[in-house]
Formats: structure tokens, C-alpha cells, sequence
């Protein structure tokens, strides 16, 4: 029989930053499925990569002083880097892509053409928002409160001449494709797929940038870079050899059994996605796996809200296979879930210590107590034991059913009921008080042997979740290799009769919860002082004022009625504002390099208005207007003072 074919990914990253925990648990939890499919016997292609494309990472790398692919490179390759990270978690990716490959790049040139070619894209205008921390375009109707509707940022006006993809055309197929179809995966998701984005009008995509260069060029229309989803989109195919002949394997694996993806770009997966590859006349992908966010106090994590858990840290602290596990055993995959540091040391506490390794241990140590590590032979006819074994024969359906859904907490919630069976079994069967009656040392050895054999089935469907873990539980119960399989794990007496165990190191020691969760956030607090830009603010006077003087300042909130620049100066702005008397009162401001004009009509700012008036470029300017100033990283920064807009014009600020 010819062997069945797996192919899963996950995203590509964008090493615009070093990665958090919540790429990480996407990561793992895609790993955790390779694994599980590789452990039924699949032939399996895992697919990870970087999407290293786009203004975001232009400008970032103009920001270090750099160029864009010496600033990838260092975050992919470099110490603690995207590939450093995926290393340490024991990530076993068969292929890692990174969208500046140079047969990546060539291969999205000549699918960019062959889109032309079919007329699919065509030369336009494009007039529009762009979120540049999501590289998104939007339309007008798109955005949520005039902001990006992924992030919630200010959004740009652009306008530029672009190549655009007849998305349109392909509306009533993807249609088809997510109500129809199971393509689109947790269910949930269609609705918002179809409610938010095919309902209101699939427009065509813009499919090409000229205003900055970091992209992938279009061969034969120098000046234009191919829109980084197009290029990223395409990553899970060229890195099978699509349109190259760097990989072979095209035939071999495409189409894709899942692509794992966080909620904000199933977008991009399950719309824009399959129509490209309906252009193409490619096979569409199985499905597509819509998981939710690991969000930090209900907010998503953020590196400018100092917020991202640093996976380094945990791992290091708890051990890689304690975090795989908490990842998955703690969320449901398709929702959110709040990460929290309770949470890990209680799981970690309950689970780990108090369940499994509990378990592990003292089944080890009473074997080696009691027979001296090698159980006889010898079993009694054991119908008492009949409720675990059955249990624990019955697990690998259960948990297949669970896996084949990506159900990761559901699945290891089920090997944990028939943990916490067999300790409670232990607690029934007493075998401190058999040990005591040489009478019963066959009933003894036969609780014994329930016990590993338990063991065993668990641990072999934990692999996928715990790796390095399992094989030392293994070594520990005395399990060979033959014994350790997929098609052992629902087997009862696959584990030599005779087995032998070797108690070894504590796997998972409690956690003294109170303690730990101080030092924790002691460290979590200093990285996150660590990780904010290093802020600057002037000294405090030292010059006394007295109270006299400063009741003389007459501090008024003021509405913006029109602001403008004013002519020849590449500092000053011109505020008309209401201060409330009825006249409008002009105040001139250096504030140009801060803002655009418009951003400021209607807003209600601070400002003194019992000032001399003073002239400036031939202007009367009668006051002046509150800010809030210091520098990051050497560079000034400034923040007028704005007054919440229910306050009136002309209230006195004291
Ligand atoms: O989106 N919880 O890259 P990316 C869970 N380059 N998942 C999270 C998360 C969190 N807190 N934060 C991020 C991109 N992720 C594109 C992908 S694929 C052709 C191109 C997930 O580095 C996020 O949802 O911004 C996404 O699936 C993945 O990390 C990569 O995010």
C-alpha cells in the first residue's frame, strides 16, 4: 500500500522582531500534527520559513543603519534568531524557506507573469489606505473608526500607478469554496469571511508597490515590486519547487493538507489565496486552519506595549517539552486563550508533576523497591484490572479523533483522564500493603505491569507533544523501540513481560508556585524596561517659581476650528481656534515635523493665552499651545497636549 502524504505549514514569519510566545505556540502546535502524522505513518512535509519582503522591514532595517537583507539575515540566522528558536524547540521542520531565496524569487517573477499573461493582472491606479505595519491595502469601507481593521493603527493615503489581480472575477467560486466546502477550518471562520469580506464585494487586489524597493521585482516593469502577500502566498509552493528547480517534490506533496494560520491572515489563505491558484490553474490547498491568539491580560501582545513573553525565558526556566505542553494542553487551538503565568506553573504543577511524573516515578521506584527493577513473568488472571485496560486501549481512538481535528487540548485532556485513572488505580490496588504478603507477589507484579503498560500507551501518544520527554519515560518503564509504536499504542502487553525499568532523573519537579511567580514577574519586568526605547527627558528645574506668578498664566482649553502650514516655513502651523469669546484667536506653532495639518481640525489642545502676541514670518501669534517633548533614541519627540473633546472651548485649566 502506497504510503499516505502529509503536507502541513505554518505562516512565514516576518523577521521584523525576534519572535514571542505566540509565534511559538503556532509553530509548536504545527509540529505537534507533523509529528502525530509521521507517528501513524504518514510520509510528512512540514514547511516553515521567514517572508522576509516589504516596507516594514525596508524602513526597519534604515533604522538600524542597515541593509534590508543584512537586517533579515541577523533575525532569521543570528544568535536567538527565527531558526535558533525553532532549534531550541525541537521544531522538525523538513524544509525551512525564506522569501529572499533566490529561487523563490525567480519563481514569483514568473508567476506574477503568468497571471499577466492570462490577463488575471492588469495595469491600473491605485488609490487607497496602507497599514505598513500589516503591509495591507484597504478601501475606505474597510477600515474600522478610519483605522486599519487587523491592528487598529493609523492608516496612509496612497495612490500610486499599480498592477492589479481580478479578484473580483473569482468572487462566486471562493464563495463556493468556504460555504460548501469543509476547505476552511474552524467552521467559525467562514462567517466571517463571508459576512466581512464576500458580502460586501470582493474588489480587485492591488498586486504591486513602487514607492519602496525591498520586494520582489516584476521582471518587465522595472520600478514595480510584487506585493509581499503575492510573494509570501506562493512560498508553499516554491519551496516544493514550483516554477524552480531548487526542489522536486511538487508532484509529491502539493496540494497541501493544511496550512496552519492565525486568525488576522486567514484572510489572505482562504480568499485571496485560492483565487490566485485558481489563475494559476494550480489544485487548491485541502484546508486552511484558522487558530486564535495567545493574548497577554486580554490584550494582544505587542512589543510597543512591552507585553511579549519571551519563549527563551520559559524554556530555559521549565524545559522546552514543559512549554510544547502547557501551549497546547492549556488553549483550545481555534480560539484565543490569555496567557498567563498562573496558568503555566499550575499546569505544570498539576500535570506534569503531580500526574504524570508522579506516576512515572512512583511506578518506577516500587518496581525497583519490590523486585529489585525486573518484574517476573509470571501474571495472575486479572479481571479486577479489566476498567484500565480497556480505558487505556481505547485512548488512541479518542485521541485520533481529536487530532485529526487539531483538537491538541482535547486530545491530551483525553491521555490525562487515563493518567490520572492509573494513579488513583494505584491508590485502589495498594502495593505497599501486597509487598508486605509474599503470597500476592504475582498480584503485586500484575498491578505492577498495568501500570507501565499504561505508561507506555500514554507516552506514545504524547510524542508528538513532548518529544525528548517520552523517550526518557520510555528508557525509564523499560519500553524498546518495538514496543513504542502507533499501531502498539491501542495493544495491550506489547511491554515485555519481564520489562525492566531504570528510575532516572526527576522529570518534572514541582514548582514552589509562590515563589516562582515573583522571581517570574521580577524578570518579566525587567525585560520589558529593557526592551522600551531608551527615553529621554529633560531635568527637572531647578529654579523655583513662585505661586503668584504661576496663577498669572491663564491655561485654557481651546478647539482647532482650521490649522494650516504656514507659507515658506518648514516648522511653523497655523491654529485658528475657538477659545471660547466668540473672536477666533490665532496661535503659530513649530510643530510641523510633528503633523499633518488635518490630523489636528477638531481636536481640543492646551494653551496659554495671556501672552504677549509675538510676530513670526510677518503672522501675529496670540498665545502658545502645550506639548508634551522628549527624545528616544537621541530623536525628539512631541505630543501636543490634547484636552478631552466633552470639555468646552475657552474652560480654564488650573
Ligand atoms: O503574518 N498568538 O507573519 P507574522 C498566536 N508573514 N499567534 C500569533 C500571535 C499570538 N499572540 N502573534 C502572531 C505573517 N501570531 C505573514 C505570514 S504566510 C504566507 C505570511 C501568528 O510573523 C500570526 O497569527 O506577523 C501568524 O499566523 C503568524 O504568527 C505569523 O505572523
Amino acid at each position: 500500500m502506497e504510503q499516505k502524504k502529509f503536507y502541513i505549514t505554518t505562516p512565514i514569519y516576518y523577521p521584523s522582531d525576534k519572535l514571542h510566545i505566540g509565534h511559538t505556540y503556532c509553530t509548536v502546535a504545527t509540529d505537534a500534527m507533523a509529528r502525530y502524522k509521521r507517528l501513524t505513518g504518514c510520509d510528512v512535509m512540514f514547511l516553515t520559513g521567514t517572508d522576509e519582503h516589504g516596507q516594514k522591514i525596508e524602513t526597519k532595517a534604515k533604522e538600524a543603519g542597515v541593509t534590508p537583507q543584512q537586517f533579515v539575515d541577523r533575525i532569521v540566522e543570528g544568535e536567538k534568531g527565527v531558526k535558533d528558536l525553532w532549534k531550541l524547540m525541537n521544531i522538525s521542520n523538513d524544509r525551512f524557506i525564506r522569501t529572499t531565496d533566490g529561487y523563490h524569487v525567480k519563481a514569483v517573477q514568473r508567476i506574477f507573469r503568468k497571471m499577466y499573461d492570462n490577463g488575471d493582472i492588469y495595469k491600473g491606479a491605485y488609490k487607497g489606505k496602507y497599514c505598513t505595519p500589516c503591509e495591507s491595502f484597504w478601501t475606505e469601507s474597510q477600515l474600522v473608526d478610519g483605522k486599519c481593521p487587523d491592528c487598529g493603527r493609523p492608516v496612509q493615503d496612497a495612490e500610486e500607478e499599480a498592477y492589479f489581480f481580478r479578484l473580483s472575477k473569482y468572487a462566486d467560486r471562493v464563495r463556493h469554496l468556504l460555504e460548501d466546502t469543509d476547505f476552511l477550518q474552524p467552521r467559525s471562520r467562514v462567517n466571517e469571511m463571508v459576512n466581512n469580506f464576500i458580502k460586501p464585494g470582493l474588489e480587485d487586489l492591488c498586486v504591486s508597490r513602487t514607492s519602496f524597493t525591498w520586494g520582489v521585482p516584476v521582471d518587465f516593469d522595472p520600478g514595480h515590486v510584487v506585493y509581499v502577500w503575492v510573494d509570501a502566498l506562493f512560498n508553499y509552493m516554491t519551496a516544493l519547487g514550483y516554477e524552480n528547480d531548487e526542489h522536486d517534490d511538487l508532484a509529491r506533496y502539493w496540494p497541501a493538507d493544511v496550512h496552519i494560520v492565525g486568525k488576522e491572515i486567514v484572510r489572505f489563505h482562504s480568499i485571496i489565496w485560492p483565487a490566485m491558484l485558481m489563475s494559476v490553474g494550480e489544485p487548491l490547498p485541502r484546508h486552511v486552519y484558522g487558530h486564535g491568539w495567545l493574548v497577554f491580560n486580554g490584550g494582544k501582545m505587542s512589543k510597543s506595549l512591552g507585553n511579549v513573553v519571551d519563549p527563551y525565558l520559559l524554556a530555559e526556566r521549565y524545559g522546552v517539552d514543559t512549554l510544547r505542553f502547557f501551549l497546547l494542553r492549556t488553549f483550545p487551538f481555534g480560539s484565543d486563550g490569555n496567557f498567563s503565568n498562573e496558568l503555566l506553573i499550575n499546569t505544570i504543577n498539576v500535570d506534569l508533576a503531580n500526574c504524570l511524573g508522579n506516576l512515572v516515578s512512583r511506578t518506577t521506584a516500587m518496581v525497583e523497591k519490590y523486585f529489585g527493577g525486573t518484574l517476573p513473568a509470571e501474571r495472575e488472571d486479572d479481571k479486577a484490572d479489566c476498567e484500565l485496560k480497556k480505558l487505556a486501549c481505547a485512548l488512541r481512538d479518542r485521541y485520533e479523533a481529536e487530532m485529526e481535528k487539531l483538537q491538541f487540548q482535547n486530545a491530551l485532556a483525553e491521555i490525562f483522564k487515563v493518567l490520572d485513572r492509573a494513579n488513583k488505580y494505584i491508590d485502589e490496588n495498594a502495593p505497599w500493603v501486597l509487598a508486605k504478603d509474599e503470597g500476592k507477589k504475582i498480584r503485586l507484579a500484575t498491578v505492577m505491569y498495568n501500570l507501565l503498560e499504561t505508561v507506555r500507551i500514554c507516552t506514545t501518544l504524547l510524542l508528538p507533544f513532548m518529544p525528548e520527554s517520552c523517550e526518557k519515560i520510555f528508557a525509564a518503564i523499560g519500553a524498546c523501540p518495538c514496543c513504542r509504536g502507533w499501531e502498539k499504542a491501542n495493544q495491550w502487553g506489547a511491554l515485555r513481560a519481564d520489562a525492566t525499568v531504570a528510575k532516572g532523573e526527576v522529570l518534572f519537579p514541582r514548582i514552589d508556585a509562590e515563589k516562582e511567580l515573583a522571581e517570574l514577574a521580577a524578570i518579566q519586568e525587567a525585560q520589558k524596561k529593557a526592551a522600551l526605547p531608551a527615553v529621554e527627558v529633560d531635568p527637572l528645574a531647578e529654579e523655583t517659581v513662585d505661586f503668584d506668578t504661576f496663577c498669572k498664566c491663564d491655561l485654557r482649553a481651546v478647539k482647532v476650528k482650521a490649522c494650516e502650514a504656514v507659507k515658506k516655513s518648514d516648522k511653523l502651523l497655523k491654529f485658528t481656534l475657538d477659545d471660547g469669546s466668540g473672536a477666533d484667536r490665532i496661535i503659530l506653532s513649530g510643530i510641523r515635523k510633528f503633523y499633518e495639518p488635518e490630523q489636528l481640525i477638531g481636536k481640543t489642545v492646551a494653551a496659554i493665552v495671556n501672552l504677549p502676541p509675538r510676530k513670526m514670518m510677518g503672522q501675529l501669534s496670540c498665545g502658545m499651545l502645550l506639548s508634551a517633548v522628549h527624545k528616544e533614541k537621541g530623536e525628539e519627540k512631541l505630543q501636543l497636549m490634547l484636552v478631552d473633546d466633552a470639555i468646552p472651548a475657552g474652560a480654564k485649566l488650573c
